[in-house]
């Protein structure tokens, strides 16, 4: 697929529109003391990692319903994700799931990334389902399982999971565990908390001096009643035991609903111990829907943390952003290339905060200028914003129209004949 000709053929009958919303835009936020070009710059640095997952569909437990020309193995995935990156020109990196993604070849993968012009994020452990061949079964945990032997495996699963990091160039490694009980009684919950904390702490030992790893928290699921890493405040606590490399990863799904997720971003930055986020929507539960398409609000108001966070010079600050959804309805590439939209979205809404003028409603609890200054904000439509930052980095103008324009998917069906199984997705 040329996708520099499919851009420009896009771009070409789109430009002249988006020249003068681009301007008026521009006029308005000058008009509102603000920078058009300070925004664009620090749009255009916003980087967002696709999990490799995500580019397959995802799957319920009721079923899963596979599109035509999906990718069969981790290096079509990777041409996948070169396709919305060339589209939105912000996914530079993917992300990996092992044992998922696992290859022998890595020498392999790596060179098919470099010649796509991708690197690595952060690689994530799976001790969540038995792999083939397991000696010993995770179904009662894995880091805190009551079974020395089980723990072991999973210690050695995550600390095979950083070579093949090493190997790639990650410089990351995320760890979701699904341990928890289902029924009150199963288990002793500091007991199984101790136990996760000293595995976290011999994955810790083995992570090279220039990584981080990321305690990703989930209260519930698959477990019914308790998990052991429940909340970020129990994640907090084993990235302070464990030490400057590790820190805390929120999920967007796995805060119960109605609970103040930016208001925990913020504590988080605070201690120094935001790592980054898993990027998704959720209206019941861990929906993994499109991000920002139940409550763009509230993605509005965790960029607004991170944008303040920045601004004020926060040492340490360096989230990594990293998409985790599950594309059960909408074709995965359309919906990737629609997130991005959305993150870029809240991202240069959040950038047109009149700072000043908040920091000062609030410090004057001038509670209704404080709330109208953010609504400001939020309520501009970004939209040609975000196309000029596309634009200015050679992609395109209107990304899901080029993507629906340039055949891709169709095309893929025919190289892709579906007759073994997709790797990489919930079955
Ligand atoms: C668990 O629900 C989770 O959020 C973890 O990040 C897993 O790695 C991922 O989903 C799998 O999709
Ligand atoms: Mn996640």
């Amino acid at each position: 697929m040329k996708w520099n000709e499919v851009i420009h053929e896009s771009n070409s009958g789109l430009v002249t529109r988006h020249a003068l919303d681009w301007e008026s835009l521009a006029e308005q936020i000058l008009h509102r003391g603000g920078s058009p070009e300070a925004v664009i710059d620090r749009l255009m640095e916003l980087e967002i990692a696709v999990p490799s997952w995500g580019v397959c569909t995802g799957g319920t437990r009721f079923g899963r319903f596979p599109g035509p020309g999906e990718p069969r193995n981790v290096f079509e995935k990777l041409e996948d994700v070169q396709a919305i990156h060339l589209l939105t020109g912000s996914t530079p990196r993917v992300s990996l799931h092992i044992p998922w993604d696992r290859i022998d070849r890595l020498h392999d993968l790596k060179y098919h990334a470099d010649s796509l012009g991708l690197g690595f994020d952060a690689v994530n452990s799976n001790t969540f389902e038995d792999q083939q061949g397991q000696p010993v079964s995770y179904k009662f945990g894995s880091l805190s399982h009551t079974d020395k032997a089980v723990r072991d495996l999973a210690v050695q699963h995550n600390i095979e999971v950083i070579e093949v990091g090493k190997a790639l160039g990650s410089r990351a490694l995320s760890i979701w565990i699904a341990d928890g009980s289902s029924y009150p009684g199963q288990s002793h919950f500091r007991r199984a908390f101790e136990r996760a904390l000293d595995s976290y702490r011999r994955i810790y030992e083995a992570l090279p001096s220039d990584w981080r790893v990321f305690i990703e928290h989930k209260p519930f699921e698959p477990a019914c009643y308790s998990t052991v890493v429940a909340d970020w405040g129990i994640s907090y606590v084993i990235a302070s035991a464990l030490g400057k490399k590790a820190a805390c990863l929120v999920d967007l799904g796995h805060t119960p609903i109605g609970g103040n997720v930016e208001q925990t971003v913020a504590m988080l930055i605070q201690a120094r111990k935001l790592a980054g986020f898993h990027f998704n929507d959720c209206k019941y539960a861990d929906d993994d829907l499109t991000a920002g398409s139940i409550n763009p609000y509230q993605l509005f108001l965790v960029f607004v943390e991170l944008v303040l966070a920045a601004e004020e010079g926060v040492p340490d600050f360096d989230p990594a952003y990293l998409i985790d959804q599950s594309h059960n309805v909408k074709d995965p590439l359309e919906d990737l290339v629609q997130t991005v939209g959305n993150l870029q979205s809240a991202y240069a809404r959040a950038l047109l905060v009149d700072r000043e003028a908040l920091a000062r409603y609030q410090e004057s609890n001038d509670v209704l200028m404080a709330e109208l200054t953010l609504q400001e904000a939020f309520q501009t439509d970004v939209r040609p914003l975000i196309a000029e930052a596309r634009r200015r980095k050679g992609a395109a103008l209107n990304p899901l129209a080029a993507f629906r324009a340039s055949g891709y998917r169709s095309l893929k069906a025919k190289e892709r004949p579906q007759s073994e199984k997709t790797s990489g997705t919930f079955q």
